[in-house]
């Protein structure tokens, strides 16, 4: 037999505010997936090590100043850097976790009173994940948790925006996760999806491409 030539790795996507735990889920998620003997990598957006990543740092920081577009359509050349590599790892059947994509990419430039159509545009050709596990909490919630870094999105009255144009990006890719449960609740339900869908693409499930 020459094995299953076609299995390929998931595209695995967790979204949600500031503060509602995805980067701790991503973490445990990549030991479980390790754990049951799959190869899998964890990725996040923005990618700041690259020159694009470095820019968009900056402005983060506040370091810099940029156009609503301007900076938009640097965090979309961020995916797009990463877009080759991404399609290589996943054919080597290579499962990644994504911490934050193209839906941040609408969700906060359309919060910020930028036309919604217009964030998608950039987007559209880039892989589509398998899933996008959104850890749903409220804004208020998230900002009682305590560690708003001093970014420069991460201010209440900012967050309760974005939280409102992530409700108009939902589609059947996505399951969303009550995210104010404890942290070990979470875990358990995020598991048990994502294997789902890992199964689901090493049997053959194709990619697809945004917006679809
Ligand atoms: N962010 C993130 C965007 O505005 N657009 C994007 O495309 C992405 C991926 O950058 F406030 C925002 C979301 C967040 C900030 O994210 C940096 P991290 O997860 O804190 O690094």
């Amino acid at each position: 037999s020459v094995g299953n030539t076609d299995s390929r790795g998931g595209l695995i996507v967790l979204e949600g505010l500031d503060r509602c735990g995805k980067t701790s889920q991503s973490g445990k998620l990549l030991s479980y997936l390790e754990g049951l003997g799959h190869s899998a990598e964890l990725w996040r957006f923005p990618d700041r090590t690259t020159s694009v990543g470095q820019m968009i740092s900056a402005y983060l920081l506040n370091q810099s100043q940029l156009d609503d577009h301007t900076i938009h359509l640097l965090f979309s050349a961020n995916r797009w850097e990463k877009r080759s590599m991404m399609e290589t790892k996943l054919k080597a059947g290579t499962t990644l976790i994504v911490d934050r994509y193209s839906y941040s990419g609408v969700a906060f430039s359309s919060a910020k009173g930028v036309d919604v159509e217009w964030c998608k545009a950039p987007e559209i050709g880039l892989l589509a994940p398998d899933v996008v596990l959104f850890l749903d909490i409220p804004p208020e919630k998230a900002a009682e948790r305590g560690g708003y870094g001093g970014e420069r999105y991460e201010h209440l009255e900012f967050q309760k925006k974005v939280a409102q144009c992530y409700q108009i990006l939902r589609d059947s890719s996505w399951k969303i996760i009550d995210g104010c449960r404890g942290i070990e609740e979470v875990e358990k339900e995020l598991r048990d999806i994502v294997v789902d869908h890992v199964l689901a693409c090493k049997k053959g499930k194709p990619l697809s491409l945004l917006w679809s």
